[in-house]
């Protein structure tokens, strides 16, 4: 593909110290995770209140199980793509970036970002319901699964109506304010508080950058929108800054 650049991209671009990238399920596509909305997305097969809830959780711990590990087969048997990869690129090339996802795969830190902050958890870790502790086993002598304490397991994502781990909301809000480049990629933008971080990026003056297939509910909101799938534009847009830094 070949992007058309603006004269205010490539100038947000040539200034920028502080970069912050948020990515949603558009990242992970094409590397084969479902995304949640639209006409392939998971929530046409499964209802998001029957599984994504705690209370469905009480309800049916088992059904909410077979959920994660049929999802976790998935996650377990693919890669990162080019989008990826070009995301773990983009420290060397700003004095400051971060690096925010609302993805629970892990498929961020497999392509080599670090520090990657997960607001919604991660799909791979289990949690105490009672002592809190961590775990990382996938398969269980008892389903759904208990921990050596004795307390039910959960896996440790963030389900409609919880809190987002403090830490993670903490720097994914300051990170926010205090860039002034800022990529949203790969999201439908409708699930707070993550569709905010575009939005509090722009009030304090940051230069936001769209990266999707098609429009979203954050289109109307930001300075740049680059239509394409994220493995094709990000690639491109890291030989672009390359350039322009005059590293190639
Ligand atoms: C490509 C592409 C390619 C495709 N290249 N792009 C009413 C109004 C406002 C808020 C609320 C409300 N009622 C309830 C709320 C709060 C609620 C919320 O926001 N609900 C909205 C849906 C209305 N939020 C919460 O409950 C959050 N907690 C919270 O607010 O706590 C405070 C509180 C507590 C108690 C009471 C009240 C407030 C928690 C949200 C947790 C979200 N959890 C999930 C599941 C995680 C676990 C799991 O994986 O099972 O997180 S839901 C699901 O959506 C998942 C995702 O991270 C999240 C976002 O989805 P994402 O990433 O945007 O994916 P899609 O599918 O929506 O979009 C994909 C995009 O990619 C599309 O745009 C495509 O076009 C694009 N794309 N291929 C580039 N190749
Ligand atoms: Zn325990």
């Amino acid at each position: 593909m070949n992007i058309q650049y603006s004269d205010k991209f490539l100038d947000a671009i040539k200034t920028a110290k502080s970069v912050v990238v948020s990515t949603g399920a558009g990242v992970s596509a094409e590397s084969g995770v479902p995304t949640f909305r639209g006409e392939e997305g998971l929530w046409k097969k499964f209802r998001a209140e029957e599984l994504a809830t705690f209370e469905a959780f009480q309800a049916n711990p088992k059904l909410v199980w077979e959920w994660y590990q049929y999802r976790r087969e998935t996650i377990n048997k693919i890669t990162p793509n080019p989008g990826h990869y070009a995301i773990a690129e983009m420290p060397k090339l700003f004095d400051t970036f971060r690096l925010i996802t609302q993805n629970v795969d892990g498929l961020h830190r497999v392509a080599g970002s670090e520090n990657v902050v997960e607001i919604h958890g991660n799909i791979k870790r289990n949690k105490c319901l009672d002592c809190d502790e961590f775990s990382y086993d996938e398969e269980f002598q008892q389903f759904p699964p208990t921990c050596e304490c004795g307390g039910k397991l959960r896996p440790d994502v963030v389900w409609f109506g919880e809190m987002l781990p403090a830490d993670a909301i903490d720097i994914a809000f300051g990170v926010s304010r205090s860039c002034d480049l800022f990529f949203t990629v790969g999201t439908s933008g409708v699930v707070q508080p993550a569709a905010s971080l575009p939005t509090m990026a722009r009030q304090q003056g940051a230069f936001v950058v769209e990266i999707n297939i098609e429009p979203t509910e954050l289109t109307y909101i930001v300075d740049e929108s680059f239509m394409g799938k994220s493995s094709e534009v990000l690639p491109e847009i890291i030989t672009k800054i390359k350039e322009i830094k005059g590293l190639i």
